[in-house]
């Protein structure tokens, strides 16, 4: 990797912490990705993209605010990823999903509380993330109570931005989240002096449509048997998905698809044919958070789908592209934004829709429902999955844990026990 101590200084990262942080990495990388067998080609990109994590986007995206660009940081699928390319901004999501900086967040927040915050706030307080130090706003929102909370101390150190994300998805609730869009809208204006016009939002519209696509026919790829990618390469595209440039992430993504098409047509896989096929649903899984999906596909299944921020929630929904004035455009973001099931809502009986379909259109032997220790949310809702999934007569496996690997051993013995028994079903 070339020299980025003097980007990285310049931003004020902790330079020694953050060495030691890039140098564990690296190892984990190697065993979790690089010791995978018969990888597709088109990988060497998102490798590169993970080589150079803190390196060459951060170059990028700062080489952008020294022409006078602004970079907005995020923290969920339902902040609108269009309206800040419309104003002329670039973002970055910044979920985190390793332990950092626990001490400083310990002295701000309670211990028990949900690991992704902890991550988030742990890199900023300990100024360990050159992508939070590259922004001049963080948008937050209102979705679950540990966010919109730590929303309030965050602003204490950066200027933050909280859309009221609606809890139901009824008339009113419409409403209040179009005029939510609205204020984002008016907010990113005066970040970066530009107007959103109709033209530079249908360019946006288009731009995040393309990269939706792409991402979708990754995912499709996938209902093949075998699938000719793996889960956790597939879940390394949509963790990178966050923070890449757009229209070079798009290409090298449809890219990948035509090497997958053709291995597909080879009858090439990542594992033999007939190997058990997991769905997984619930907290997302920022980067680089590999764990499930490590001990899952060492234990002899495979991932064929997530339903997950970072998976199908991310892309299912296009954008309507049509509209005749601005203000179309925007109902039709606004609308776009509210379609995800995310368990912040109630009810939420269009996730259960979700996974019935990508079990279906997957053909999943099993499905794992993953919790973020803490989440409420998602802890609760998990009644409502297993409950439905029962009746289906679908196996499910519960796995709540954290970031740490301290049970990793007990997860995986879990794990391989499922996996046996939907061996034995099939
Ligand atoms: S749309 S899942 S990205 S809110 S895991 S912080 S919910 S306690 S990340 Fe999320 Fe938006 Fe929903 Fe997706 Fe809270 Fe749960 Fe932690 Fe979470």
């Amino acid at each position: 990797m070339p020299d980025y101590e003097s980007l990285w200084s310049g931003l004020g990262i902790d330079l020694k912490p953050h060495t030691e942080l890039l140098e564990a990495l690296l190892p984990l990388y190697q065993e979790v990705y690089l010791s995978q067998k018969n990888r597709p080609r088109g990988m060497e990109y998102f490798d590169f993209v993970v080589g150079e994590i803190h390196g060459l986007r951060v170059q990028e995206l700062n080489d952008f605010r020294r022409q006078g660009g602004k970079v907005v940081g995020t923290f969920c699928i339902y902040v609108p990823e269009e309206l800040v390319l419309a104003a002329g901004g670039v973002y970055v999501g910044l979920c985190a999903g390793v332990e950092v900086g626990t001490a400083q967040v310990e002295a701000v927040l309670p211990r028990n509380i949900c690991p992704l915050i902890k991550s988030f706030m742990g890199f900023k307080l300990a100024r360990l993330c050159p992508y939070f130090e590259s922004c001049d706003l963080l948008v937050g929102e209102t979705t679950c109570d540990g966010k919109k909370k730590t929303f309030e101390i965050l602003a204490d150190y950066a200027p933050v931005h909280v859309m009221e994300v609606p809890q139901k998805k009824e008339a009113p609730d419409q409403e209040l989240w179009l005029a939510e869009i609205k204020k984002l809208v008016a907010r990113l204006e005066e970040l970066t002096g530009k107007k959103v016009t109709y033209e530079s939002l249908r360019k946006a519209i288009w731009q995040l449509n393309a990269k939706r696509r792409a991402l979708r026919r990754l995912a499709e790829l996938r209902r093949a048997d075998p699938p000719p990618i793996s889960g956790l390469d597939a879940l390394l595209i949509f963790q990178i998905a966050f923070y890449d440039d757009v229209e070079r992430f798009t290409e090298k993504v449809n890219a990948l698809c035509d090497e997958l098409e053709e291995r597909i047509h080879q009858g090439v896989g990542v594992v033999p044919p007939g190997t058990p096929r997991l769905l997984v649903t619930g907290t997302p899984m920022a980067i680089p958070n590999w764990k499930l999906p490590h001990l899952a596909e060492t234990s002899g299944a495979v991932i064929v789908a997530e339903e997950l921020c970072t998976g199908y929630r991310y892309f299912q929904n296009l954008t309507e592209e049509e509209g005749g004035s601005l203000e179309e455009l925007l109902v039709n973001v606004a609308r776009r934004h509210l379609a995800p099931h995310c368990a912040c809502f109630t009810p939420n009986g269009g996730r259960l829709e979700d996974i019935e379909r990508l079990i279906q259109e997957y053909r999943v032997d099993g499905v794992i429902s993953y919790i973020l220790s803490f989440c409420d949310p998602y802890a609760v809702e998990h009644y409502q999955v297993e409950k439905f999934l029962k009746a289906q007569g679908v196996p499910v496996l519960k796995a709540e844990t954290d970031y740490s690997m301290q049970d990793a051993g007990q997860l995986k013995t879990r794990i391989e026990a499922f996996v046996e028994m939907l061996r034995q079903k099939a």
